[in-house]
């Protein structure tokens, strides 16, 4: 058999990836390892040495985009073009090529980290300072405005010293980003969507649309509940939120307001945090849950190495970065998750949404190196919380959590909490790039920045701060993503596409009933499906892994929608006589 005559620009091109991916890996695994000991050992050394490797992975990772630029031909085979095509695309930060900037901008990202991961606050007549966690524990239980305005306060004044290091952040990384061709560093990141950036833009306002209704309904049952127990003097009638009131630091999730909303009769018929509590004490035991889920869909086990190595409590003895994360240090299977874990409803959640990144890695790891990442980076988000939908009564029933599931009398219970969750979620998730696309256009100033970014949270959440905030202060640096540079658009795309996930997975499998009722523990099919898709990793555009996982090939809130759809009808008729919005 004769084999097809490679032409000479296709065999360059071949070359050229096959020793560019291998620096790259190389030089990846370096900064992995150097940024999971910063994260899990905070100190000036280790923090000097996760910037040096950061330094290095993006000065050799522009090098090679550069070269790649003339390799590119138009007649290259797809996938070949397409790998090209990702090289500038692998790291969401690009340096300038001046070695003094490029150091510069590496040092001021693993300094905005630490001083996130070292941050306390000590709250009025308490005797230690305390990390985040606690703060966010007190946030969740009081119900003393002025408690929770101070806590509120306290935490939010971490961000004040971190503002003019993100000031030179942002010019030195639009830098970078112009230097390999894109006009700003936000441009960039929306160029990672198999779609013109500003089509992908409108997609997302899109997305907002279809959902922006059944937000505002939402919105307004909570702000006459909370109006009703404050008193219109601190929730006003008609006005935005205080955002200190929700039970959540940043407002994004108000699930610990659950017990004060649900209706009598329609509250869940358990509690799946005091059903944890009495089984065990140990992270551990919990994270084998959500493991035991993906092996009841046919993925094979976590390795040892992940038991051995995995950080799931805060040490003692040393700061860390706490905010949950899932790592795979050699890009094949050395994977690991870091989380300060509570034994709860919403850690259980959480280490969910965690293994589903783990698995993700895992399924792609024999792609070429630049398509070991998600279809789009939503995709990663999505699919542990996709997971997670499956988590029903029926579910917990089945694996001796809970005696009894409730009937159809619950769904409105378990609803309203997936929605306090999931809905409430969507314009916090929408803003924050919003905010990040506007200041790497430079339309919004640093002398704004404050100001934009309330501008931002009143319109789209319709929140506000427990008292007016000036310049003197830098909010947008007391949320993790911010000061750490992760993108944010990603789990805004997964809240919608999580559920899109769900009704697609449910599809096929066995059982009936409405869709928050379903689940796909057990479905070797439905694995199947989910593990054919992941191990796509990103060699294919989206829609086609999208596709193969749903038969659809556009992101679409409609499942969301069904979803919920008894919850908002309840919600309509509670909303009768007042006023929507703010
Ligand atoms: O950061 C996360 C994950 C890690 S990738 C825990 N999430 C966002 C957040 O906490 O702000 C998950 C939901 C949104
Ligand atoms: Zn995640």
């Amino acid at each position: 058999m004769s084999s097809p005559r490679t032409d000479p620009p296709t065999l360059e091109a071949e070359r050229f990836l096959e020793s560019a991916e291998r620096e790259l890996l190389d030089r990846s695994i370096e900064t992995q390892q150097a940024e999971w000991v910063y994260a899990t050992y905070i100190t000036p050394e280790t923090e000097a040495l996760a910037a040096r490797a950061n330094a290095r992975l993006i000065a050799a990772t522009v090098a090679i985009a550069k070269r790649a630029v003339p390799l590119a031909t138009p007649d290259l085979p797809g996938p070949l073009a397409r790998r090209l095509r990702l090289l500038r695309l692998v790291l969401p930060l690009v340096a300038p090529s001046d070695a003094d900037e490029a150091k510069e901008l590496t040092r001021i990202v693993a300094a905005l980290q630490g001083a996130y991961g070292r941050a306390r606050y000590r709250p009025a007549g308490r005797p230690d300072p305390l990390p985040l966690e606690e703060l966010e524990q007190i946030l969740k239980i009081s119900r003393d405005p002025a408690q929770l305005a101070d806590v509120w306060t306290g935490w939010h004044a971490i961000g004040a010293p971190m503002r003019r290091d993100f000031a030179r952040y942002v010019e030195l990384g639009n830098r970078g980003a112009r230097e390999v061709g894109f006009p700003d560093m936000g441009a960039m990141w929306r160029s990672k969507y198999d779609m013109a950036p500003d089509a992908f833009a409108r997609e997302v306002d899109r997305l907002w649309e279809q959902v922006r209704p059944f937000y505002l309904s939402l919105h307004t049952y909570v702000r006459r509940r909370l109006r009703e127990e404050y008193g219109e003097s601190v929730v006003p009638r008609r006005g935005p939120i205080p955002a200190h009131l929700l039970g959540n630091m940043w407002a994004q999730d108000w699930v610990a307001l659950l017990p004060r909303l649900a209706p009598a009769g329609s509250a869940p018929a358990f509690d799946l945090t005091a059903l944890l509590g009495q089984r065990t004490t140990d992270p551990v035991e919990v994270v084998r849950y959500a493991e035991r889920f993906f092996s009841s869909l046919g993925f094979d086990p976590l390795p040892a190495s992940f038991w051995e190595r995995s950080m799931f409590a805060r040490p003692a003895d040393r700061d860390v970065v706490c905010h949950a994360s899932a790592w795979d240090l050699d890009f094949v299977d050395d994977l690991r998750i870091k989380m300060c874990i509570d034994i709860d409803a919403e850690d259980f959640r959480v280490i969910h949404h965690e293994l589903g990144h783990c698995y993700y890695q895992r399924a792609y790891n024999h792609q070429p190196f630049v398509f070991r990442d998600s279809a789009h980076d939503g995709f990663h988000e999505a699919i542990g919380d996709a997971i997670a939908l499956s988590v029903t009564p029926e579910y917990l029933v089945r694996i001796g959590l809970l005696d009894r599931a409730p009937g159809p009398e619950g769904d409105l219970g378990l609803l309203l909490e997936r929605a306090l969750e999931k809905v409430a979620f969507l314009p916090f998730g929408l803003l924050i790039d919003q905010w990040r696309w506007k200041v790497f256009a430079e339309e919004i100033r640093p002398e704004e920045f404050n100001r934009s970014w309330w501008e931002m949270r009143r319109r789209y959440q319709g929140v506000a701060p427990p008292a007016p905030r000036g310049e003197e202060a830098f909010d947008p640096g007391a949320k993790y993503h911010i000061p750490a540079n992760v993108p944010y658009m990603r789990y805004f795309l997964a809240h919608i596409l999580q559920f899109q996930f769900h009704r697609g997975l449910v599809r096929g499998a066995g059982g009936d009933g409405p869709l928050h009722r379903r689940s796909i523990y057990g479905e070797r099919a439905a694995g199947e499906r989910l593990r054919q898709m992941l191990s796509m990793g990103m060699s294919r555009p989206w829609p086609e892994a999208l596709r193969a996982l749903t038969g659809e090939d556009r992101m679409d809130a409609g499942a969301l929608l069904e979803y919920f759809a008894p919850l908002r009808a309840w919600l309509d008729e509670q909303n009768d006589g007042e006023e929507l919005g703010w």
